[in-house]
């Protein structure tokens, strides 16, 4: 757990100098809660990319709260604050698994995100459960990005499914599924392709491998997860709408923020989206994927894990 907590805090760090440590400067040398500090307090939710919305939200939830309670220091917010953020990013959201035969997960996202990367992560941090899991190569647009799952199937020593260079993505759907079900697989993880230039190919495309799924396995599949970079900011936020509508996406995985000093986007997509973040990547190794745990995120992020009151 000690490892787990150090390393959440390890690729925070980023987004703790710059938010944090802004927030440490508001909150000590006995001031009082006025009006200049809640502004001041939003201003530094919005530069950390938590989004307008989200910012003023969480300020006017504190504005309450620091009523309700009759505080006056600007020391007392502090905790105050890590409670809300909890509130705001609500309760840890588990990725869903089927109840019997072989869960199908799905990710999707731009190129770039960490789709592949994240997909052996996950391959990594199931097998490790104990679990038989089946990768599915459905970016078939680049010979290249079949290779970089291979690679991560090795890794991982996971099986990847895959056809050649351009072969129909339902195809490999289909393949995969089937191969689940002989080797008795619990689970596929499903890779496809980003190309976002065309909207409506890539709309069709994903339609078609979620038909193709949904016929094989009533019910599936059981995720569809958005791969969002973190240190792509509001322009994630603005894939994440867009995704939502075109392929009912479940649940978001969060990469790179160990790259980036705007960690707020995780409040950002759950206040202005309305989207669970399900896991974050915080790193380029197996290891780096994590499921996301809202109480664990704030603790991290305010780094007094040891003073937390539950
Ligand atoms: N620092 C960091 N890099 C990441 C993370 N996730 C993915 N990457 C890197 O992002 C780049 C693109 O990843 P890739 O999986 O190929 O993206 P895809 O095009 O969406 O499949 C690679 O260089 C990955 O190593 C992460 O959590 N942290
Ligand atoms: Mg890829």
């Amino acid at each position: 757990m000690a490892g787990f907590f150090a390393q959440l805090k390890q690729g925070l760090a980023k987004t703790r100098q710059n938010f944090v440590q802004k927030v440490e400067e508001l909150l000590t040398g006995h001031r009082k809660i006025d009006e200049e500090l809640y502004e001041e307090l939003e201003e530094a939710l919005i530069r950390s990319d938590a989004g307008v919305n989200t910012a003023m939200a969480l300020v006017g939830r504190l504005r309450k709260e620091v009523k309700a309670r009759k505080l006056s220091e600007a020391e007392e917010l502090r905790g105050v604050l890590q409670e809300l953020m909890v509130e705001l990013l609500g309760e840890e959201k588990p990725t869903n698994l089927a109840a019997e035969g072989p869960t199908i997960i799905l990710v999707v996202g731009v190129n770039g995100v960490g789709k592949t990367t994240t997909i052996g992560k996950l391959a990594n941090y199931y097998r490790q459960e104990g679990k038989k899991v089946i990768l599915a190569a459905g970016d078939t647009f680049r010979a290249a990005a079949i290779d970089q799952l291979e690679v991560w199937g090795q890794r991982a020593q996971t099986e990847v499914i895959k056809q050649r260079e351009g072969a129909d993505p339902a195809a490999v759907a289909f393949d995969a599924i089937q191969a689940a079900r002989s080797r008795q697989a619990d689970m596929v993880i499903m890779d496809t392709a980003g190309r976002l230039h065309n909207k409506v190919n890539l709309m069709e495309e994903l339609r078609k491998v979620k038909r193709v799924i949904e016929r094989e396995i009533p019910g599936a599949p059981h995720e569809v997860l958005l791969v969002l970079d973190a240190t792509t900011g509001q322009n994630a936020l603005q894939q994440a709408k867009l995704f939502q509508e075109v392929a009912g996406v479940t649940g978001i995985v969060l990469t790179k923020l160990d790259g980036t000093a705007k960690g707020g986007v995780v409040l950002g997509i759950q206040g202005e989206v309305k989207l669970s973040v399900k896991w974050i990547g915080v790193g380029e190794g197996m290891d780096d994927l994590r499921p996301f745990v809202p109480r664990d995120f704030a603790e991290a992020l305010f780094e007094r894990s040891e003073e937390v009151e539950t």
